[in-house]
């Protein structure tokens, strides 16, 4: 699919705010994709439909996780950590995106998974350090990422395992796997 078509299905799902931080995402996807070698048109296309399912009811995202084969301790967890199984799913229903690549980049963009592929990184990072983010410590991400995309993926998820600690909320294993799993090969 081409981008302004692309554009044209997910802002039909999106409020204005979440619109703009998409084309944020597609942007800085695209800039990261080339500087590692990853494919930019695959950067591009999963970009714009990572947060496809960001306003859909809860109720349908837990029938989705519950019928789909996606893993059912997600609903154990934080319905934040929805959005990104359930986007997958509906955009190759609804958007028509069959390419896996792409499907699992947007699949794992939030809780992020042991053994992600450059494409996944590039997803996950971009919705961090997109030109409208301005949380505490994404500068310095943004930094890191021009020199070392896992370095910085490691640095947000720690920002991301803060964040959830200060304010009491539990956190996905999967999440802190992803980290382990990054350490340990830098440590390599
Ligand atoms: O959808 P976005 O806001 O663009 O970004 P996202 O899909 O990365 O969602 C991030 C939010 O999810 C962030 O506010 C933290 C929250 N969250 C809740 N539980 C977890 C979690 N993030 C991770 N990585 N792991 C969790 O267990
Ligand atoms: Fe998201
Ligand atoms: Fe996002």
């Amino acid at each position: 699919m081409e981008r302004n078509e692309a554009l044209k299905v997910v802002k039909e799902q999106l409020t204005d705010h979440r619109y703009q931080h998409t084309l944020g995402v597609m942007e800085t996807a695209i800039i990261l994709a080339k500087q590692v070698g990853a494919d930019e048109k695959k950067a591009e296309l999963a970009a714009i439909f990572h947060d496809y399912a960001k306003f859909r009811p809860k109720e349908e995202m837990r029938e989705i996780i519950l019928t789909q084969g996606f893993p059912q301790d997600l609903l154990e967890y934080n319905a934040e950590l929805w959005h990104a199984p359930a986007g997958a799913y509906l955009v190759e229903k609804e958007a028509g995106i069959t390419d896996t690549d792409v499907l699992t980049a947007i699949r794992y963009h939030t809780s992020g998974r042991p053994g992600m592929s450059l494409l996944e990184k590039v997803i996950y990072l971009a919705d961090y350090i997109e030109p409208g983010r301005h949380f505490p410590g994404v500068e310095e991400v943004r930094e890191m990422a021009k020199e070392n995309l896992d370095k910085a993926l490691i640095k947000s998820i720690q920002n991301t395992i803060s964040f959830l600690l200060k304010k009491n909320q539990p956190i996905y294993p999967e999440t802190f796997q992803t980290y382990n799993d990054l350490v340990k090969k830098l440590e390599d």
